[in-house]
């Protein structure tokens, strides 16, 4: 394993490369004062996902409730050979939001690319993950991002420059943005493939409002211990001082937006420092954690040819609660 500001393919021993690109203490302080700044008090989901906050999305990951991550996968299971045959053998793989490297592995055997590479928020699990993949596919080269979407992949990834580049985003993690935003999310994707590239992306659909409630409110709780965790890590990380009983976890679909939204209310009217700072809660305000948006397929498809993919196919379950994409020009 070799650590450092840059990954470069070099023939050296070892078939992993790990870069840190995390965004610094100094600089979450910042992100989050300024949402908790805002008329609706937000926090930016990417701040689920330290070490507790991974291990709580995995156990989600395993309810009876939370219906993507087995849909999905059954998709990728099933249509493995048929996605392997569209994207082609030899690809470099540029994966968002990797986690635990569960999904790529479906594909492996019948895509054989040259070259894995994986972007992720939560450090340890990141690190641990591209390490048993290093070793459980020797031939395959694997380099680990530790960082956020914004970070500017495109200099510190150096990629043989003949494989054909493919954005794997399973997991409809396109669903935490605006739809503007996926949009754009979606155009920087396919400046990043290039225009023999393509982009294979998990995209969970609208569905009725009930199996979409339950799925945010299992009723094993893991859902609601995600969010709470939240405030649990700001209480650790920048010392702040949520008293983690006096807020609720909120999960609902709203309609007219196609989306989950989820909050953290607030019990009763209270303050809480963070650093130097004090803010200020109502009696029953929230803090808006995450959208988790809900796409038609044909809605989906429209934005990507508006990103600019001219090509489009998409496989689903059955009972079409998942469209897997892969998106091409
Ligand atoms: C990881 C963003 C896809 O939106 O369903 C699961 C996160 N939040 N349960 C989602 C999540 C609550 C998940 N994504």
């Amino acid at each position: 394993m070799k650590f450092g500001a840059r990954a470069a393919l070099q023939p050296e021993p070892g078939n992993l490369w790990v870069v840190d690109l995390a965004p610094d203490t100094e600089s979450i302080l910042q992100e989050v004062c300024d949402g908790l700044s805002q008329a609706q008090k937000q926090l930016p989901p990417k701040l689920f996902y330290d070490r507790r906050g991974a291990a709580l999305f995995a156990a989600i990951c395993g309810t009876q409730a939370y219906y993507p991550t087995r849909t999905e996968n059954a998709i990728l299971d099933w249509r493995g050979v048929e996605i392997a045959r569209e994207i082609g053998p030899g690809s470099a793989i540029i994966e968002f939001g990797a986690g635990k490297i569960e999904k790529v592995r479906l594909l492996l055997p019948s895509l054989r690319p040259a070259v894995y590479a994986a972007l992720d928020i939560s450090r340890d699990q990141l690190v641990r993950a591209s390490d048993r993949l290093a070793l459980d596919y020797p031939w395959l080269a694997v380099i680990a991002v530790i960082g956020d979407y914004g970070s500017r992949l495109e200099s510190e990834l150096s990629l043989p420059a003949r494989a054909r580049r493919v954005v794997f985003f399973p997991g409809s993690t396109i669903g935490n943005f605006e739809p503007e935003q996926a949009e754009a999310f979606l155009r920087r994707a396919r400046a990043l493939v290039g225009g023999t590239g393509g982009m294979l992306i998990g995209v969970d659909l609208q569905k009725p409002v009930q199996i979409l409630d339950l799925a945010y409110n299992d009723p094993e709780g893991y859902t609601a211990a995600f969010n709470l965790n939240l405030l649990a890590r700001l209480n650790r990380e920048l010392s702040a001082d949520f008293d983690l009983r006096a807020f609720e976890h909120q999960a609902f679909y709203n309609v007219a937006r196609s989306r989950i939204e989820m909050h953290l209310r607030s019990a009763r009217a209270q303050r809480v420092r963070i650093g130097s700072r004090i803010f200020s809660f109502a009696a029953g305000e929230t803090i808006h954690t995450e959208n988790s948006y809900k796409y038609t397929p044909a809605g989906f498809g429209h934005m990507a040819r508006a990103a600019g993919f001219q090509g489009s196919r998409m496989w689903t379950d059955p009972q079409r609660l998942f469209g897997v994409f892969f998106l091409y020009n």
